[in-house]
């Protein structure tokens, strides 16, 4: 049996991304009803909101799904809390090194799936023990290392003993066959969800996605130190315009704030910060995600009849 499914009691090794403002409970239970793993994203939620989505979610899956923890967020403290208060038994983690929430989420036998961007990290989670990490390449959307899946999947594969899930560049049969062959035993997709029936974000978003091209995910905050793809707009046009006039991190982060709500809830597509990964050309069409996860299955096993899929 695959190891992401044994750990995770799923059926395909497939774990939704964290979209913040994007993955909500409709998202969350739809993806795991389909026999893969979906997860409320906490974002920069305060706990009260999330506790919602948690009940929500129960409401409309009795399948096993998740939170992910965005450890930049004011409110990952009483995140953490609810985690362990409403009992969920696995979290992804974004952003940041999850180290001294461990041992906590450990004792209570939650399962804890770190994103990394490096080498070292993967090292030092599986060290405090963490039960598999996600290695996440530049070609994700949001918030963003500096390796691609292509080269930080096999040497995190070699470096640790734990399940490595690969994601970043990921949104159909390929990508899962491709990453497999890199000894990956599991795939992260995010962008791929966005256009699907159950994600409630606005109409706009979604074909922005559909109509983008393969260079329309640009990375704005490489000179503040958060590099962040979303697809090319107004606004992010004029973030990289500040960059290079050289305004101060002040500046360029109060042109973006709230912008992912204006995105996903407003579909302003001139002011809205549309997070998405560079494989979101590819992506056709809008439906239900339990088609696009048999798809995807379908395509692999098409490809690579003996995946472990
Ligand atoms: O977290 C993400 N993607 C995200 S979070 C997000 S919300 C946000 N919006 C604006 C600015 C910042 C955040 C939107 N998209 N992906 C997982 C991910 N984690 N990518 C990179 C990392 C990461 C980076 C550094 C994980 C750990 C890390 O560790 C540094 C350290 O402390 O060692």
């Amino acid at each position: 049996m695959n190891k992401i499914c044994e750990l995770l009691n799923i059926k395909y090794p497939i774990v939704q991304g964290g979209m913040a403002w994007v993955a909500d409970a409709s998202l969350a239970s739809a993806v795991s009803n389909a026999g893969a793993l979906g997860l409320i994203a906490g974002g920069n939620a305060p706990k009260e909101i999330i506790k919602e989505e948690i009940r929500k979610c129960r409401e409309l899956t009795d399948k096993p799904f998740g939170v992910n923890v965005m450890l930049l967020s004011p409110f990952v403290d009483d995140i953490i809390d609810l985690i362990i208060e409403e009992k969920i038994p696995v979290i992804t983690t974004g952003a940041g090194n999850p180290a001294k929430y461990v041992d906590r989420l450990k004792e209570v036998g939650i399962k804890i799936i770190p994103v990394v961007p490096s080498i070292a990290l993967a090292r030092r989670m599986e060290k405090l023990g963490a039960d598999a990490v996600i290695v996440e390449g530049t070609e994700a959307g949001g918030h963003i290392g500096e390796l691609t899946t292509m080269v930080l999947t096999p040497q995190v594969v070699d470096a640790v003993n734990i399940p490595v899930i690969a994601a970043g560049g990921i949104a159909d049969g390929r990508g899962i066959v491709a990453t497999f062959a890199l000894g990956a035993s599991g795939v992260q997709i995010g962008t791929r969800f966005i256009c699907s029936d159950e994600c409630n974000v606005h109409e706009n978003y979604k074909n922005m996605v559909l109509k983008s091209k393969d260079r329309d995910a640009i990375v704005t905050g490489r000179t503040t130190g958060h590099p962040v793809r979303t697809l090319k707009n107004k606004l992010s046009k004029e973030i990289l315009n500040m960059e290079k006039e050289g305004q101060s991190t002040e500046e360029i982060d109060k042109r973006g704030i709230g912008s992912l709500r204006i995105a996903t809830i407003e579909g302003d597509v001139n002011n809205g910060s549309f997070m998405a990964g560079q494989i979101a050309s590819i992506i056709k069409d809008v439906k239900p995600c339990k088609e696009i996860i048999e798809e995807m299955v379908s395509q692999a096993k098409n490809i690579m009849p003996n995946i472990q899929l």
